[in-house]
């Protein structure tokens, strides 16, 4: 525990100096001769041959890019090709040690890599796994492609394979190893150890961390290779992902086999330029970026540069690394350096250096100076290192013809099936648990103070005799959150949850009270204040295979988080082939007393991304229902929770909270109070004004509202608002969110699609106004209050006789704002 950690000024006040060690630069001094005992022929001359392959098939793509033709093949490809031609010999040298159980994750520019450790891969397997790997890969469609009159050895069918698939990936084919979903920034294959690379600068750099605790945490073999640029050390997520990776927890306070550093090595592919900026000298100031590494922990993340232009420098340093690792003194940072000969993409001028430069890189080139070594040395003859070129031509020739071919490699029949990557967006899996095994608790739930008291509470706001339960004994809708989440905890192994003061606090609205009793540190903890690493570790815990909780403290930091929530969390499952399932939940809490920074309710940004699951539960019956829903599924859930509602209890569901499992499904709204003359469609804690202002409608006007709560915004049926509005022809509709853009918005114009003919007057919005939020005392003059909803109906909807409005509701008033853009 933290309490245990005292931290005594006596000893922090103490005058001293920091001092930092040495950081080798490109300290590995070896020659050919001095690695005879370490490589044999073969290894020497695969490592030249796996040069070679991605060297060749660089040159292809940009070819066709730059001329539209290679070797006489014409083809014509519109979309990306971040060629990686100079920087061979460190991929190849950072997959060389490589176990198929050690992942990598990459960037735009990972071509390289995905080839050197698919090669790796497939050096490794034996020929029935291989076999197995590709037989089983959607039904075996790329393995029948490159099987079709293959006369050799597996492991040759593996490395065809392994050519066309990137292959046809890149060429968006279906056969490409993410259906052509993924393309050439995306491309991965997984049974490879080769994990997402990503077109967004820096996007591995907290993902990879999140893959990282995956392994560690569910004590899985393999460490974590995080490949990204040089210019991506300007990047916040790779900031937070350092920040998270090198926390002193784990080595503090995580006990047992769990004590100890990530297995992940943050490993920078420094070609020493963005597209064009040269971040050595101009947009950088690290000088050598493994100075970065000297100031994020006591052991300089044991930062070292690596003279990537040579493959038995990358192999070497990657070898002691993993033996760091293993030692679980990671994580590690590599410089590696290298540099790109080709533009940044095939149309880059090279404006920004000069020719005398790229001339110094290429008279150094790797693939010919490695190769003259290895003939220098005796290992290779000049013929041979031909031959391996001369044959890499021709498998990639035939490789590319294959790929382009549209009976062959056909891309999916989007007209045939026009909806087919909608149905892949989610994977709707329903799974009590990600693996089998015995969750590691501390106590038995029976044990659980917080289980106990709850056996206490009354599980509806009114007693036996209908008086409202006093605040102290009632079950309130943190509890229903509570008891979703506990019962997951000790249901799946892998469930883990971090997030700001997630831990001895007890979350900051107390949902996790009693958790840090029950579970480990390494199924509950305390995350830096990064909420961009807190979604992106979130991220790369799910797509490995695990269950997680993330919670952003605040909606409005949901911003922090904007790539992460925006750019991954909702893209992997389609652009993986549904190769890959995200069970992950984010809970965000929606605030209000704390002023403009802190009571945003940004439920419609989420919403408006597709890939997203997203709830507004606003009771405790509905809270704990669709928290069982969103723990059991597969897909990633942004889980909304208002801050106004946290201690309510039951009102509606009259049995009260059962105390037992159950789930609401997603996407279905409830009716909270039937109705004949008015339909109020609410979400989120907006339900409570909704129903206040049924109660005045009723006792004042005589109109009988129907009060539906949405609780779902993504999927969202219809059906249930539809008949409510034919029975009553009129609908408002009333949330927390500022009006403009609201998810309400996108409501009310479906329900008029759906609904025109059965609707008296256009449905009506009463969200917050388009302001700033202002201090608690004024609230109630920014959300949504009941006069404003029945001053809505009256002036926009039906007259209600002897009305006096308190607020302009008018159509006038509407108009102005817009023009004014408040
Ligand atoms: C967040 C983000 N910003 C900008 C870009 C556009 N962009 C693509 S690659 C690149 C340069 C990346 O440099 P570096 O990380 O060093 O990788 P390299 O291209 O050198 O391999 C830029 C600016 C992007 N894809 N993502
Ligand atoms: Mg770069």
């Amino acid at each position: 525990m933290p309490k245990s950690q005292n931290i005594n000024p006596k000893v922090v006040r103490k005058p001293r100096f920091i001092e930092f060690g040495k950081i080798p630069v490109n300290q590995y001094n070896k020659s050919i001769e001095d690695e005879k005992g370490n490589f044999t022929k073969e290894d020497f001359l695969r490592i030249y041959h796996d040069m070679v392959v991605i060297r060749e098939f660089e040159t292809m793509l940009n070819l066709i890019k730059t001329t539209n033709e290679y070797n006489g093949v014409p083809y014509n490809h519109p979309g990306p090709a971040h060629l990686s031609i100079g920087q061979e010999a460190s991929a190849v040298g950072m997959a060389y040690n490589l176990e198929v159980d050690d992942y990598i994750f990459g960037s735009h520019r990972s071509h390289g890599e995905i080839l050197a450790k698919g090669l790796s891969a497939i050096h490794r397997l034996d020929e029935d796994s291989l076999y197995s790997i590709m037989k089983n890969y959607f039904g075996g469609s790329a393995l029948k492609v490159v099987e079709n009159g293959f006369q050799g050895s597996i492991k040759s069918l593996a490395i065809n394979f392994l050519l066309y698939g990137a292959l046809a990936e890149i060429f968006a084919r279906e056969n490409g190893f993410n259906k052509g979903l993924g393309g050439s920034m995306h491309a991965f294959f997984t049974p490879f150890g080769i994990y997402p690379n990503n077109a967004i600068v820096g996007g591995s750099g907290d993902i990879s961390v999140g893959a990282a605790l995956f392994k560690k945490i569910n004590r899985k073999p393999g460490i974590i290779v995080c490949n990204i640029g040089d210019a991506s050390m300007g990047c916040g997520p790779v900031w937070e992902g350092i920040t998270f990776a090198t926390m002193d927890q784990y080595r503090t306070l995580w006990e047992g086999e769990y004590k100890g550093g990530l297995p992940l090595i943050f490993n920078f592919m420094n070609n020493l330029y963005g597209m064009g900026g040269q971040t050595m000298g101009e947009t950088m100031g690290y000088d050598i970026l493994a100075r970065v590494g000297a100031g994020v922990n006591p052991e300089m993340m044991h930062s070292e540069r690596i003279d990537g232009y040579n493959p038995l420098a990358v192999i070497d340093a990657f070898k002691r690394k993993k033996q760091i690792l293993k030692e679980k003194k990671g994580p590690v940072l590599l410089d590696t350096l290298t540099y790109r000969i080709s533009g940044h993409s095939p149309s880059d001028a090279s404006s920004y250096r000069s020719k005398e430069e790229i001339e110094l890189w290429q008279q150094e080139d790797s693939i010919v100076s490695f190769g003259q070594s290895l003939v220098l040395a005796g290992i290779a003859k000049k013929e041979q290192l031909e031959n391996i070129t001369n044959e890499t031509k021709e498998l990639l020739t035939k490789m590319l013809k294959l790929s382009i071919d549209d009976n062959i490699s056909p891309r999916i029949n989007m007209s045939a099936n026009p909806d087919c990557i909608g149905n892949m967006m989610f994977s709707n899996g329903s799974f009590d648990r990600m693996e089998d095994g015995k969750p590691e608790v501390l106590l038995s739930m029976e044990e659980n103070p917080r289980v106990k008291s709850l056996k206490t509470k009354e599980r509806f706001y009114k007693d036996k005799e209908g008086k409202p339960v006093s605040k102290a004994k009632l079950y309130q809708f943190r509890d229903g959150l509570f008891e979703a989440i506990i019962d997951r905890f000790y249901k799946d192994p892998t469930l883990a949850a971090w997030g700001e003061e997630n831990r001895d606090w007890g979350g900051a609205f107390a949902v996790y009270r009693g958790l840090t009793e029950a579970l480990p540190y390494q199924r509950l903890f305390n995350s830096p204040i990064s909420e961009g690493a807190i979604v992106g570790t979130a991220i790369g815990y799910g797509m490995c295979g695990g269950r997680v909780i993330a919670e952003i403290m605040y909606c409005d930091f949901l911003g922090r988080s904007g790539d992460e929530v925006f750019n991954q969390l909702p893209k992997w499952q389609a652009m993986s082939g549904n190769i890959i399932k995200m069970p992950v939940v984010i809970r965000v809490s929606v605030g209000s007393k704390y002023g403009a920074q802190h009571s945003q309710d940004w439920s419609a940004l989420t919403a408006h991304i597709p890939g997203l699951k997203v709830v507004f539960p606003a009771t405790p019956y509905d809270a704990k229902g669709l928290m069982n829903t969103a723990l059991q599924g597969t897909d990633p859930v942004i889980f909304f929770e208002s801050q106004r509602i946290y201690d309510i209890g039951e009102m509606f569901y009259t049995n009260g909270v059962p105390e037992g499992y159950y789930e609401i499904p997603f996407g279905e709204p409830d009716i909270k109070k039937a109705g004949n003359d008015i339909t109020i469609l609410s979400i989120g804690a907006s339900l409570y004004p909704a129903i206040k202002a049924g109660e005045i409608l009723q006792e004042k006007y005589g109109l009988s509202a129907e009060i539906i709560d949405a609780r779902s915004l993504v999927p969202f049926n219809y059906d249930l608002v539809i008949q409510s509005v034919r029975k009553t022809g009129k609908i408002l509709l009333t949330s927390d969110a500022s009006s403009r853009g609201s998810f309400l918005k996108e409501m009310a114009q479906t329900i008029t699609e759906l609904a025109f003919d059965s609707l008296d007057a256009p449905p009506v919005v009463v969200g917050s106004r388009n302001w700033i939020t202002p201090a608690y005392e004024m609230e109630e003059y920014f959300f949504p209050q009941p006069d404003w909803i029945i001053d809505a109906i009256h002036e926009r909807i039906v007259p209600l006789k002897g009305h006096k409005c308190k607020t302009d509701q008018s159509v006038n008033k509407l108009a102005l704002l817009n023009k004014e853009g408040v």
